[in-house]
């Protein structure tokens, strides 16, 4: 295989006219990875096979949905998956396809570009989850080069859940996060909007500084908060104030009522409860292998549920049940902010006990006949 990087396009996406769309725009398809590690999958990974077969079952009701699997596990995904899910051999050192896929670029009608970003598993050999991640690096790559899409190969670490857009020149960001030293050491807010604007084709940022209390990726946002549409956004909520995302889940929601978008309006924020507080059990962390290539998880850790988490599918949303006392108001929230979507619950305790949720799991592909307007430029919002 050539070496990853010799076979990308030499500009930026903002120079050569792509952008990123908004995850609530028209998709082809989704993309998903089999989690197979048996140090972050408890059971041999099982639980976690039967919970990723059901989002993938989920999502194909509505678009085409295609799983990387190893060659190892290839026939067992296969038969647990359902037919009309694509199941393709793709090796992988974990399964989280938001943060080791491409984020996918629109710009000309008909075609697809990616940006093929750095990986270094949540923080790298001190502070990241696992090692080794060199698979992982090649997953964008390789996903991109199946369907003959173009390759931007961005010069920073960064995750597909560390970033949200409206598709119309915004982009949502949470700075412990992006601005993690454990990714890009030395890297100012400056540099980072830059380089933002020359591969999401941005112009505007609105900064949370924080993510979900104890979120292991250092505070993704795509576990705090997301567009639903331009100019609205869902934000994770407690009302505990003894709760440590009682604070968090505030600032934010402040941040959001000062902020504006590219456009120039005001955000309208739509508060989703928090399920929980939810705790890894006895059973739980006594299920897992553990090993040294893995952060170990133990039993009595509160884990980063948010719903929030969840994927947008054509005409659909694939939301986490996490929790019965919260589950059915979160859908009704969502159900009410997203007119004319199905509101559909698959449940996600499996998925958050590796770390994440649905919409860590997944990668929507643009369609790229949608009809869109080009976003904002530079001085115009
Ligand atoms: O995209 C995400 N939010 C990823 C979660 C990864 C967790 C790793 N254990």
């Amino acid at each position: 295989m050539s070496e990853i990087g010799s076979d990308a396009l030499a500009g930026t996406p903002a120079a050569d006219g792509w952008w990123m769309p908004g995850e609530f725009e028209a998709h082809a398809g989704c993309w998903m990875l089999w989690p197979e590690r048996p140090d972050n999958w408890r059971e041999q990974a099982r639980p976690g096979q039967r919970a990723f077969a059901a989002v993938a079952a989920a999502i194909a009701r509505f678009e085409p949905v295609r799983v990387g699997v190893s060659a190892a596990h290839a026939a067992a995904a296969r038969a647990l998956l359902p037919p009309q899910v694509g199941v393709l051999t793709l090796a992988h050192d974990d399964c989280w396809m938001r943060d080791v896929g491409p984020t996918y670029l629109v710009g000309v009608p008909g075609q697809l570009r990616g940006v093929h970003w750095h990986f270094n598993a949540w923080g790298g050999l001190e502070e990241g989850l696992y090692h080794p991640w060199d698979q992982d690096t090649q997953v964008a790559a390789k996903v991109l080069a199946l369907d003959g899409r173009a390759r931007y190969r961005a010069p920073i670490v960064l995750e597909g859940g560390a970033i949200h857009v409206d598709g119309e020149g915004t982009a949502l960001l949470a700075a412990e996060c992006v601005l993690n030293p454990n990714r890009n050491p030395g890297m100012t807010r400056e540099r980072m909007e830059a380089l933002l604007r020359e591969y999401l084709g941005v112009t505007h940022f609105i900064w949370l500084r924080l993510g979900v209390y104890l979120d292991e990726t250092d505070g993704h946002i795509d576990n705090m908060a997301c567009f639903l549409a331009p100019g609205k956004v869902c934000l994770t909520w407690t009302e505990d104030r003894a709760d440590p995302q009682y604070e968090r889940s505030q600032e934010a929601e402040a941040r959001l009522a000062a902020a504006r978008d590219a456009r120039g309006r005001r955000i309208e924020v739509v508060k989703l409860p928090m399920p929980g507080p939810l705790y890894m059990t006895e059973t739980e962390a006594a299920g897992l292998t553990p090993s040294a290539a893995c952060k170990p998880r133990r039993a009595g850790e509160r884990l980063a549920a948010s719903y929030v988490n969840f994927y947008f599918a054509n005409g659909a949303l694939v939301i986490p049940q996490l929790d019965a006392r919260t589950d059915a108001e979160a859908a009704a929230i969502l159900r009410q902010a997203c007119p004319g979507r199905e509101v559909i619950g698959v449940p996600a305790r499996e998925i958050l006990l590796g770390g994440g949720g649905i919409h860590c799991i997944t990668q929507q592909v643009p369609d790229p006949h949608a009809p869109r307007a080009r976003p904002v430029r530079a001085g115009a919002g």
